[in-house]
């Protein structure tokens, strides 16, 4: 079984996956962390949030949440392949819905964009993170949460622009991307919200925090600048660190992203 359905229930009455404007997926992975593990259990935290929000029926209406990927902990690898699975057989069932994927950590967004750049033409990626995540190995991986956008920028046919980097780090400068501004807001585009890229103030829960970090406003105008958006990841909340802070401010920013899919 790749899918561990008994963690979808966000709307559990509606089964049609075909007519589905939003499908939601877990990621609940964290084996390459390196700080403080416990990403894994955000895909269940932040059902819990968005269930104790105010979410209107007609958003709730666009939604199916096809439940967890059921990752193998202690294998990228094993796990990018079952995500991979799991993506072919929604994709087979549903190529227009967005895909709202809840992590665990941020090596994932390597599957997710390597999955979606295989079947849309010019993807473009926003890849928002207070740290860079772009050396070239790290500890000794190859994939890992550190190294996903450089992962990423090999792949050569996505469009990348990094927002909200502050952390000193390695390798990000030698890496081809782009302008936010100099995205196509008609064209494809994957949004990768690693959730340390806000300030620690909003969101606290996360294992390696950055001062001076983004408001909610500034994820939500990129949110709604993209016409076109094939999806977006919400990675690296760590619900041990704190949850309830963060979680509910996950929901919002999530909440914000479903409204855009209904005007589109
Ligand atoms: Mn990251």
């Amino acid at each position: 079984m790749l899918l561990n359905t008994t963690r979808n229930f966000l709307v559990s009455e509606r089964e049609d996956i075909e007519n589905a404007r939003v499908i939601v997926l877990g990621v609940p992975f964290d084996t390459t962390e390196t700080t403080l593990p416990g990403q894994r259990l955000a895909p269940l935290e932040i059902r819990k949030a968005l269930l104790s929000m105010d979410v209107n029926e007609r958003i709730a209406d666009t939604l199916y949440d096809a439940g967890d990927v059921v990752v193998v902990h202690g294998s990228v690898e094993k796990t990018m392949e079952k995500l991979e699975d799991v993506l072919q057989e929604i994709w087979s069932k549903n190529n227009n819905a967005k895909l709202l994927v809840l992590g665990g950590e941020h090596t994932i967004t390597y599957g997710m964009v390597k999955f979606l750049a295989s079947k849309l033409d010019n993807l473009q990626l926003v890849f928002m993170d207070a740290h860079g995540d772009a050396y070239d190995e790290y500890m000794g991986l190859k994939l890992s949460h550190a190294t996903v956008l450089k992962r990423i920028a090999e792949l050569n046919n996505v469009k990348i622009a990094v927002m909200g980097v502050r952390e000193e780090m390695n390798g990000l400068e030698e890496l081809k991307l782009v302008e936010l501004e100099e995205l196509d807001a008609e064209m494809p585009t994957y949004i990768s919200l690693d959730v340390d890229v806000l300030d620690p103030s909003i969101m606290p829960g996360v294992a390696d925090p950055v001062p001076a970090g983004l408001k909610v406003e500034d994820i939500v105008s990129v949110i709604k600048r993209f016409k076109n958006l094939a999806g977006m990841d919400v990675v690296e909340l760590n619900p041990l660190v704190e949850s309830h802070v963060s979680s509910r401010t996950v929901a919002w920013i999530i909440r914000e992203f479903l409204k855009q899919s209904l005007t589109e």
